[in-house]
């Protein structure tokens, strides 16, 4: 598909609260990259497979008990484990479709209490994404869907201080969907976005960095 010797993979990310239907479209998007001969990855931050990732892991389940800056930090550094794996991959012409990255960490551990140019400090240097595709969801209507499970942040008040914060993030790589229509709905428009951009990093657009 028009692939030239230097064209990358775009870095697409998806955020959202809890239960807005990431996860799923994430790998959807993957199925339909691939129908169409693309070559693409389904990445996850957290990505609980690491060292790192399994104290974040425990942390969330709350079997372990953590100060908010020293696993902020932990989030951070789960990012930067793979950051270099992830500059090979997009170079090589994989698009990574990520279901959740820096914006979730800002927006969690601000919604605690944390400043917001703290928690964007560690994230400062990752590879910047060329696409963020945000879920929206009410905080109320996320909660009907089949009600949270027992993680540490799956709570009514506090994931409408994350929808906050997440506003505040929102900059011109993010297309906000609403996360209420059908999802086969979704689905189609997610797709439209996904393959433009993918379009737009094989004809060369340029890789960036977070926040700098
Ligand atoms: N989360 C996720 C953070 O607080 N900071 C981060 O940097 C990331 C990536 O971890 F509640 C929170 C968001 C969510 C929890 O995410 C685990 P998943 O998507 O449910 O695994």
């Amino acid at each position: 598909q028009g692939c030239n010797s230097n064209s990358r993979g775009a870095l697409v990310v998806l955020e959202g609260l809890d239960r807005c239907g990431k996860t799923t479209q994430s790998s959807r998007l993957v199925q339909y990259l691939e129908g169409l001969g693309h070559s693409a990855e389904l990445w996850r931050f957290p990505d609980r497979t690491t060292s790192v990732g399994q104290m974040i892991s425990s942390y969330l389940s709350n079997k372990s008990q953590l100060d908010d800056h020293t696993i902020h930090l932990l989030f951070s550094a789960n990012r930067w484990e793979k950051r270099s794996l992830m500059e090979t991959k997009l170079k090589s012409g994989t698009t990574l479709i990520v279901d959740r990255y820096s914006y979730s960490g800002v927006a969690f551990s601000s919604a605690k209490g944390l400043g917001i140019e703290w928690c964007k400090a560690p994230e400062v240097g990752l590879l910047a994404p060329d696409l963020v595709l945000y879920l929206n969801i009410s905080p109320e209507k996320a909660s009907e869907r089949g009600g949270y499970g027992c993680e540490r942040y799956e709570q009514l008040e506090f994931q409408s201080k994350v929808a906050q914060y997440y506003q505040v993030l929102h900059d011109s790589s993010w297309k906000v969907i609403d996360a209420c229509q059908p999802m086969e709905d979704i689905e189609k428009q997610l797709q439209e976005m996904v393959l433009e951009c993918v379009k737009k990093c094989h004809n060369g657009e340029p890789l960036s960095q977070l926040w700098l």
